[in-house]
């Protein structure tokens, strides 16, 4: 299926029903008091986060919803039935915006938001009976429903991210340590949407998610390439593992312009704790050397050279 990670859905709330004017009539009872009922209230629009989604593919294909509207008041005191509400299920880790505010965000399995509440229901003139005046003419309309235009978008929660200039071993690697099996080219751009894949601890019997990114090129944070569009992914996780391939030259300049990249995107990706992998040792006769401040582990994904010891650094690093 398309990993989509980002939709537009136009949701739309019922009205309420309006309040009704009535009047008790019955055979022997001459004036009878008001008996109009309350409208009932529009159903509402809610997102609910479900573990069984992965992307905004549904939202896609279908991006409009529209919930009931409350049924007016009756005479003899009864209320309008409310308007059914409307779930839509949504991948959790997504973001609801409508313009540019941010209206909530869903991040568990079953965790609700309303994003187009319902209008009230009118009160019917039953309601407005009082001392001084006990036959009121007086009613409510229903409140109007709402209509929104929402933008969605996915943010996978992951616990690491893989990043790396393209062909650069990232997915090699995400297989050399979780279960994931990720597709592996010779070319550039193999990966072209987050691979996940989970790194269990069979000791605490708990699993760190891992996401592999598509490769960042230099110009990305213009649009450059693919990788721009999931550097959001990457906001949420607690660590950056930063892929360098040691076979090719300059390890000192792919480096930069990664980081360079994340600086230009959002600075902030700077500040996340980050780790340094030199991989593909395995080509090479001499050990690579990078002088930089963060831990450096020097890896073959491909034939698991130092995998283990940087699995021990993640799981103690979590
Ligand atoms: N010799 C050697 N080759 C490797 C190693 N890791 C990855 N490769 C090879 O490098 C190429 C790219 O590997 P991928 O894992 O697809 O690289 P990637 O960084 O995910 O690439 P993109 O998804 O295109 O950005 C493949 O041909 C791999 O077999 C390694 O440790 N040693
Ligand atoms: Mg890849």
């Amino acid at each position: 299926m398309k990993f989509i990670d980002e939709a537009t859905v136009i949701v739309e709330s019922g009205a309420g029903g309006n309040g009704c004017v009535s009047f008790r009539r019955e055979k022997f009872v001459p004036r009878g008091g008001p008996d109009g009922g309350n409208g009932g209230s529009g159903g509402s629009v809610f997102l609910i986060g479900s573990k069984d989604l992965e992307t905004l593919y549904d939202l896609k294909v279908k991006p409009h919803y529209r919930a009931d509207r409350g049924q007016h008041g009756k005479g003899k005191n009864m209320h309008g039935r409310s308007g059914q509400d409307v779930l839509i299920q949504t991948p959790m880790g997504i973001v609801v915006q409508d313009g540019d505010a941010v209206i909530g965000e869903i991040m568990h399995h079953g965790e609700m938001l309303n994003v187009a509440r319902g209008g009230r229901g009118g009160r019917g003139n039953a309601h407005f009976v009082s001392a001084t005046n006990r036959a009121p003419r007086r009613v409510e309309p229903g409140a109007p429903g709402v209509k929104r235009k929402l933008k969605i978008v996915l943010k996978l929660i992951s616990d690491i991210g893989i990043v790396g200039l393209p062909n650069a071993g990232k997915s090699t690697l995400l297989r050399a340590m979780t279960n994931a099996r990720p597709r592996i080219g010779r070319y550039p751009f193999t990966t072209l949407s987050p691979n996940l894949g989970a790194l269990r601890d069979k000791t605490t019997n708990t699993s760190i998610i891992i996401a592999d990114m598509p490769g960042i090129i230099e110009g990305a944070h213009r649009g450059k390439g693919i990788g721009l569009q999931f550097l959001r992914h990457i906001e949420r996780t607690n660590l950056l593992v930063v892929v360098i391939d040691a076979s090719a030259s300059d390890l000192a300049r792919q480096y930069e312009t990664l980081l360079g990249e994340f600086a230009k995107y959002d600075p902030r990706l700077l500040k996340k704790p980050r780790v340094v992998v030199l991989n593909k040792i395995d080509l090479l006769d001499h050990a690579p050397a990078l002088d930089v401040q963060e831990r450096v582990f020097c890896v073959s994904a491909l034939k698991g050279t130092g995998v283990d010891m940087l699995i021990a650094y993640l799981q103690n690093a979590n």
